[in-house]
């Protein structure tokens, strides 16, 4: 509704705007002229999208360092680190990093953010590309605090993993810590949760100032980058997954997607990998025949380190707004956008609205206008939606695949009727 009230006014003002002269109307009120551009356009509606946008991109070192934190000595908690979590991991990880460089290598063809030629409030810093043993260097921070500052998200997730194990190693005092980071994940995602229902209300402001300015070229091309992202989401998701599920167990990839299609469409209609853990767990157990001591660990593991889908959304994002504001990234930025995406996906709890807050994270780590979020946010629920979808199907794969592997699994379980099993 923010979206498109937001889109509507944007037209209206836009009208308005045409009416006068020097892209402004102004209406005289006795001794002065009252501006339409600046007391609506470029004031209220811009100061609330642009106080949107800050809060968005102050939540990402909190939510960032804590989940991470979380994330990691949780994955300690568990008896079956090792071999299970490695392989589980390892698998993750690995289809995050396939899917954001399909998304990268599809926005550099098809070039959605060609035609804008918006310019950036903050500028560029056009830096030099640094080696890749400067980016390796450069991802360990000599001052944590001054990451935190800076908001070096590389060096503050290289910390945070750093940390989390050491919680994790350090007996009773690490699990007086561990425990005391679940409690400030809770809080943290509480502030996200209280900045989604206040989306509407920044989106608003932002689709009404992004509208009232725009042109028809670049509406065409937030609609090549929405359907852009949706092609990559479903080549991932119907092309990616059954390619690497057939290599890796030969199970029939039909099998698995039909299988899917009610955890996928939870996931859909809630836009959280968390809230569709319990039909997750139940779709791989009962549907597909994964042993539970497996499911149980893998599932809760992938909604909070696996999104691939938002990985996906992160990759064309990136591409689309160095194409908006006609800035070139070196092949190392795009390193860097993969090792960040894939890196700081670990951290990020399966809730709604969690990529666009990572998404601000990625665009900083390159140094590109993070108010370029302001383009694409408003159009950013359904892609949630379907980019969750995808997030869950990852993680009921990498299930099946470490169940198989690992020798529990029945596949006669996996390979009965759909229909028969869901109507039990
Ligand atoms: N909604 C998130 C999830 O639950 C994904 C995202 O925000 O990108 O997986």
């Amino acid at each position: 509704i923010g979206m498109i009230s937001g889109i509507a006014l944007g037209f209206v003002f836009k009208f308005l705007l045409s009416l006068g002269e020097d892209g402004d109307l102004l209406i005289p009120f006795g001794f002065f002229d009252f501006s339409i551009r600046g007391f609506f356009v470029d004031g209220i509606f811009h100061v609330g999208g642009q106080i949107f946008i800050t809060s968005l991109k102050m939540l990402v070192v909190p939510l960032v360092f804590v989940s991470l934190v979380c994330g990691v000595t949780s994955l300690n908690d568990t008896s079956k680190l090792g071999r299970i979590g490695g392989r589980a991991v390892g698998l993750y990880l690995m289809t995050t990093a396939i899917a954001i460089s399909l998304a990268i290598i599809a926005a550099l063809i098809v070039q959605p953010g060609a035609n804008f030629n918006m310019t950036a409030e903050t500028t560029y810093a056009a830096k030099e590309a640094p080696s890749l043993a400067q980016v390796i260097i450069n991802m360990f921070p000599s001052n944590p605090f001054n990451a935190f500052a800076e908001g070096n998200m590389l060096q503050i997730i290289v910390f945070a993993v750093l940390f989390g194990i050491a919680v994790a190693l350090a007996g009773d005092a690490g699990q007086r810590i561990a425990n005391l980071f679940q409690d400030m994940n809770e809080v943290v995602m509480r502030l996200v949760i209280i900045l989604m229902n206040l989306a509407p209300y920044g989106v608003f402001c932002l689709m009404v100032k992004l509208f009232s300015n725009l042109d028809i070229s670049a509406i065409w091309g937030l609609a090549k980058y929405f359907g852009l992202v949706l092609v990559v989401l479903i080549i991932h998701g119907l092309g990616t997954y059954p390619v690497i599920l057939k290599l890796l167990t030969g199970l029939n990839p039909i099998t698995f997607i039909k299988k899917m299609e009610t955890t996928a469409l939870f996931a859909f209609s809630t836009s959280s990998s968390n809230a569709t853990i319990p039909s997750t767990l139940n779709t791989t157990t009962k549907k597909m025949g994964v042993d539970n001591s497996i499911a149980s660990f893998t599932v809760p593991l992938g909604a909070t380190l696996n999104m691939d889908g938002t990985a996906i959304m992160q990759g064309v994002a990136t591409v689309f707004i160095a194409q908006v504001f006609n800035i070139d990234l070196s092949i190392t930025d795009f390193l860097m956008v993969i090792l960040t995406a894939t890196l700081a996906s670990i951290g990020t709890a399966g809730v709604p609205g969690v990529g666009m807050i990572m998404l601000a994270m990625v665009l900083a780590q390159v140094g590109l206008p993070v108010e370029g979020i302001a383009l694409i946010i408003g159009i950013d629920r359904l892609l949630d939606m379907a980019r969750t979808a995808v997030n869950v199907t990852g993680d009921s794969m990498v299930t099946v695949i470490v169940g198989k592997r690992e020798g529990q699994f029945d596949e006669q379980v996996f390979n009965a009727d759909t229909h028969k099993q869901e109507t039990e």
